[in-house]
């Protein structure tokens, strides 16, 4: 039964108060309707709060059990707290002002015994969160299927080298496609959660690979049949749960997507503890994807340098906002996707307030990384020292070299008819020192 309860009873609407604010549910930087570039620090972001991390996960690590204690599980009955726990996903939403959020199938709904039951229940759901959107404005970044926590995916769910699996995840992303449409999803995700492998001896690499490109055709397919108009997103993780992940980072998956016949309609959803696993800086693989027209959406978290696995941080790093943020301005931005605070709070992070804490140290350092971001980007110094090392290739022989008009012979002739090239200083340092200058 839905609920009229408050579950975050102590903490009212979140607003902007300025820098000099210390009133930790407050924003200090991020000012919705502040404009940055012509566009709304809103606009800009395009924020989403994560259903899985902020509504379902206890906590719980290998070591204990869960220390969140959750007011919306309160019934016996998995629909019943299914339906408390959206009421407190809307509140808490709504509070923080935030315009998104995404969720997994089962985030939303319990599995059912059957498919037609687990259908259902997804159904009733998604049902009541297009009311709770329409009474809230609150929309959909995202949609996305579970396929690595029940047993049956322990092989993996597309790439399972058993075919029984492979339907039962096609039945899972065919629900979940149809959820995102209902609720005008923007977007729909798919992580390899256990797209991979634990060790060759028993896989036949190409053949899961194979299968993988054929399954998200079809979902593509079918997505569209339905009128679905967003952008299919892959996120790209190098490993955990499995040893080798198929969707490694970026670069893997823009090849497997040019090579499978889906770059059309897949673009990528990044995240920085992914990134950071996979040994990049989260700019690197932001750069590489936005560069090829093919960044579709951010998970904004934060892993830690002394540890090799996805910890799931909230972002506060400001150096890496700064990066990413001078990215966005001069690549046109995270539209149709966004921000999506794929993090959770610490273990022993237990107050109810330490969510909306999280959220909004989050969103306050990206809104300050971006007003730092435009004051780099349109430095003259920065400008110059960045794309001015390029202007051997704007005009003459530099520039019919980038026509591709100058065979390789004619290269070496001038390099004989030029004297030996100067020595150019990359300034590295100088820049890092610009930088520093605007962090204030
Ligand atoms: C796991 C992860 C997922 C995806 C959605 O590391 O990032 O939550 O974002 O399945
Ligand atoms: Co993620």
């Amino acid at each position: 039964m839905p609920s009229t309860n408050e579950y975050f009873p102590t903490v009212g609407t979140i607003s902007f108060e300025g820098a000099e604010s210390d009133n930790p549910l407050a924003f200090t930087h991020y000012d919705e309707n502040r404009l940055v570039a012509g566009k709304t620090m809103k606009e800009h972001f395009r924020f989403a709060v994560a259903y899985w991390h902020s509504f379902c996960n206890e906590n719980s690590d290998p070591f204990g059990v869960g220390t969140r204690k959750f007011p919306w599980d309160k019934s016996a009955d998995a629909m019943d707290n299914a339906n408390y726990r959206l009421d407190a996903a809307f509140e808490f939403i709504s509070k923080l002002g935030v315009p998104f959020y995404c969720f997994h199938d089962r985030d939303l709904a319990p599995e059912g015994k059957t498919i037609a039951e687990s259908e259902k229940n997804l159904n009733e759901m998604v049902a009541r969160a297009k009311d709770l959107q329409n009474e809230t404005g609150i929309r959909l970044l995202w949609g996305t299927a579970n396929l690595f926590s029940h047993p049956r995916y322990m092989n993996g769910a597309a790439t399972n080298p058993d075919f029984s699996v492979v339907c039962h995840a096609a039945a899972q992303v065919k629900a979940a496609l149809d959820a995102t449409v209902e609720l005008g999803g923007e977007n729909y995700v798919f992580w390899g959660g256990r797209e991979g492998y634990m060790h060759l001896l028993n896989t036949d690499m190409k053949r899961e690979l194979d299968n993988m490109g054929v399954f998200l055709r079809g979902a593509r397919d079918y997505g569209r049949k339905i009128g679905f108009e967003g952008t299919f997103l892959i996120e790209p993780k190098p490993m955990e749960p499995t040893k080798h992940q198929y969707d490694y980072d970026a670069a893997t998956v823009l090849g497997f997507l040019h090579e499978q016949d889906l770059a059309k309609d897949f673009k990528l959803n990044l995240e920085a503890n992914h990134i950071t696993l996979a040994g990049h800086s989260f700019a690197h693989d932001v750069q590489l994807a936005a560069q090829s027209g093919m960044l579709g959406s951010i998970d904004a978290n934060r892993g830690d340098a002394q540890n090799g696995w996805d910890t799931d941080y909230f972002p506060t790093n400001l150096y890496d906002a700064v990066e990413v943020m001078m990215i966005l301005l001069e690549h046109g931005g995270i539209s149709p996707g966004g921000f999506n605070f794929d993090a959770k709070i610490r273990r022993n992070s237990t107050d109810p307030e330490d969510l909306f804490i999280a959220h909004i140290g989050g969103m306050d350092t990206f809104a300050r990384g971006l007003l730092i971001a435009e004051n780099i980007i349109n430095n003259q110094e920065y400008k110059q020292l960045r794309y001015g090392r390029y202007s051997s290739f704007d005009s003459g022989n530099g520039k019919e070299f980038e026509e591709g008009k100058l065979s390789l012979e004619k290269l070496r002739e001038l390099a004989i008819s030029s004297a030996e090239p100067e020595m150019i200083s990359g300034k590295q340092e100088r820049l890092e020192n610009l930088v520093n200058r605007f962090l204030t």
